[in-house]
């Protein structure tokens, strides 16, 4: 379609560019993923009798109860299945209704998703007070921009006192954060006014993660909360502490320690991974032990012993957030997301495999025995049975760090030649799309703002903001197309109908492998936004890091709305927010918190609360009516890019800004002179 037609039309675009970069999948395996590198390493695993998730998948399936969310297992009595509408199997043995199951089962999603961010986000807290004491060897205070701006929203003294003194008080109340048993989370001022009121309204403002996830776990027990609706106000009450306690204070103090991330350029997928060279693959969420490993790899000590072993040099790769983390910070490359923490192994050139926290299959320890790579574990509360556990704190972290890298020099001698299985694809991808660099890539150094962002959604060259999140999973393939297809086609669908995409997570990755994280990108979107990203000097797809930062989003859209013309609240906002191929109990915490802040949020495939009509029309339909946002659930990415771009449009509508704007052709010289 030409620009042109595309201007001529004020419909959906719904043929998109392509870059040419769909990979030609191993014939047999095009059910199971979109990507030719993941697919010869398959084939090649497969051949070789080794079981990854890709094929337990196969033979795995799902309990429908469970996926519908009307197993009871909370006491002993059952567990109790229940099916609606059926007489004598429609309640509990002790008389507990299908709605009030379902709620309890989503409550316990939420609660698991909030404990995960939150212990991370604690971790980074703590790690912020040894700092301040010097008791972290290697780490330091990287922003301190970022540092004394936190600390004067946070009412902390900066006159005559020393970074390391501002720092102690930082992380001290960031840790009181988790604790906080009455009042609201600092954080929580970031809001718009309106939305703030309304939450208070509501009685959803988290006091301290600790009481919130513990209060959800107490209500959602037999026994306790038997109005789902009144139970859903503590659910949402613990996913707001995962946001804006939990996930926000990883970033803040994560950026103050390791920096705040501005863009660079990295690579995408398995062709990362050097054939000649030491090979170190990080997985996990926290980063505080990668982040030294990459400092250290950096050093001329690790390239000499490197090449002592034969090897060209030591070459680092992640996958997951861990790999995000580094990525959107030092441009340190990715070799796959979720799905492909078993199939990296399968190259037969990863050395060493370093995993953290959360997301860490167990089937990793079962695929690292047939082959050499040394698979470690770092935290006390992520092992794995018969795996190396080297176990690293905020004091030992540096000295543990360089034994881990050492470990992984030395193990490239055991390479199996029979088992070498490279694959060369990789893509260019810039990432590191901060909230603080958006605001100063819009307007300048001496003028960061969100005006240009406002403006151009005002006068329809962008139609609406969405994050595309999330994992992606092997397990959801079979239906409706492959789990990259759904992120990647939705992501192509939604800029070319002029929408600015933001991304984190392994949603992030499989963008990347497709090309999308690339300036070339903007070949793919809509006249209105290209003309945007030609004048700002981005792509049409912004990586914004990790699950964790979420927050950075929750920020963004404050921003939107504290800029002024496009509504009071954020539910008035032409936003929308996706997971494509959600898996994990934090995406439904995350997907909480964004609703409750009034996002229409879309997930794919259901959330489980299928079995039950009157839960669904209510988190479906009439919680708009609550919070402004709402929960939506699709088969097809198709369904749901079109569900996003309604919502867009209803919400330009609202504010009167979606008339047929008058519609011009940019050549360059009016690109230059565009105001952003
Ligand atoms: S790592 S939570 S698979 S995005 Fe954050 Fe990826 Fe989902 Fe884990």
């Amino acid at each position: 379609m030409s620009d042109e037609k595309r201007q001529s039309s004020m419909g959906d675009v719904t043929e998109v560019k392509d870059l040419g970069v769909q990979c030609d999948v191993v014939p047999g395996l095009e059910g199971l993923t979109s990507c030719a590198a993941t697919s010869q390493i398959l084939a090649r695993m497969q051949d070789d009798q080794i079981s990854t998730a890709w094929d337990r998948q196969n033979t795995m399936k799902p309990c429908p109860i469970g996926a519908a969310g009307v197993c009871c297992n909370t006491c002993k009595m059952g567990p109790c299945r229940l099916i609606e509408g059926k007489e004598g199997k429609d309640r509990g043995v002790c008389g507990v209704t299908i709605e009030t199951v379902v709620a309890r089962q989503f409550g316990k999603f939420v609660a698991a998703g909030t404990a995960c961010h939150s212990d991370h986000g604690r971790e980074v807290a703590e790690l912020m007070i040894a700092v301040s004491e010097e008791k972290a060897p290697g780490y330091r205070i990287k922003d301190t921009i970022k540092l004394y701006a936190l600390a004067e929203e946070w009412g902390i003294e900066l006159e005559g006192r020393s970074d390391l003194e501002i720092g102690g008080d930082v992380g001290r109340k960031a840790l009181a954060e988790f604790s906080n048993q009455h009042g609201e989370g600092a954080f929580i001022s970031r809001a718009p006014a309106k939305r703030i009121e309304k939450w208070r309204e509501m009685g959803i403002i988290p006091r301290g993660n600790d009481r919130e996830v513990v209060e959800l776990m107490h209500r959602t027990n037999q026994g306790m909360d038997q109005q789902y609706k009144n139970l859903m106000k503590q659910v949402s009450r613990t996913a707001m502490a995962d946001g804006w306690i939990g996930s926000m204070v990883a970033t803040e103090l994560q950026d103050i320690i390791f920096g705040t991330p501005a863009p660079a350029t990295g690579e995408v997928n398995l062709g990362v991974l050097e054939p000649d060279y030491v090979n170190l693959v990080f997985h996990g969420h926290e980063p505080s032990v990668t982040e030294l490993m990459v400092e250290y790899s950096l050093t001329p000590e690790v390239q000499a012993k490197a090449e002592a072993v034969g090897a060209k040099g030591f070459n680092m790769a992640g996958i997951c957030c861990t790999a995000n983390e580094q990525m959107v910070r030092h441009g340190v490359s990715i070799a796959g997301s979720y799905s492909a923490q078993e199939v990296v192994m399968g190259t037969g050139i990863v050395d060493g495999m370093v995993v953290d926290v959360q997301c860490v299959i167990e089937g990793l320890g079962e695929v690292a025995k047939h082959y050499h790579t040394k698979l470690l574990t770092t935290s006390p509360k992520a092992m794995i049975e018969g795996v190396q556990h080297v176990e690293t704190d905020h004091s030992n972290a540096q000295e543990q760090a360089k034994a881990i890298v050492d470990m992984v020099i030395e193990n490239f001698k055991n390479r199996d030649p029979s088992k070498i299985n490279p694959v060369k694809d990789k893509m260019p991808a810039v990432a590191g799309y901060s909230f603080e660099y958006i605001k100063y890539m819009l307007g300048g150094k001496f003028r960061a703002s969100f005006r240009p962002l406002n403006d151009a959604i005002i006068d329809g060259r962008i139609r609406g903001v969405a994050a595309v999140v999330g994992c992606d999973t092997p397990v959801t393939n079979n239906k409706e197309g492959t789990s990259e297809a759904a992120h990647v086609e939705l992501v192509k669908k939604l800029i070319a109908n002029d929408v600015l995409v933001v991304q984190t997570g392994c949603s992030a990755t499989v963008s990347g492998k497709a090309g999308l994280l690339t300036p070339e990108a903007m070949e793919m979107a809509g006249p209105g936004l290209r003309s945007i990203c030609e004048a700002v000097g981005i792509g049409p797809v912004l990586h914004a890091g990790a699950c964790v930062d979420n927050s950075r989003i929750l920020v963004a859209l404050a921003e939107m709305v504290h800029e002024g013309g496009i509504g009071e609240d954020i539910d008035e906002l032409p936003v929308a927010g996706a997971a494509p191929d959600w898996m994990d109990a934090k995406a439904i915490a995350i997907g909480q918190y964004f609703v409750d802040y009034g996002v229409y949020v879309a997930f794919r495939p259901t959330l489980p609360v299928t079995g039950s009509t009157e839960f669904q029309k209510y988190i479906f339909e009439d919680y708009e009516q609550i919070s402004g946002g709402k929960w939506a659930q699709f088969d097809k990415w198709e369904d749901m890019a079109d569900g996003m771009l309604a919502h867009i449009d209803k919400k330009r509508e609202a504010l009167g800004i979606n008339g047929e704007q008058e519609r011009v052709l940019y050549d360059m010289e009016m690109r230059r002179d565009l105001e952003v």
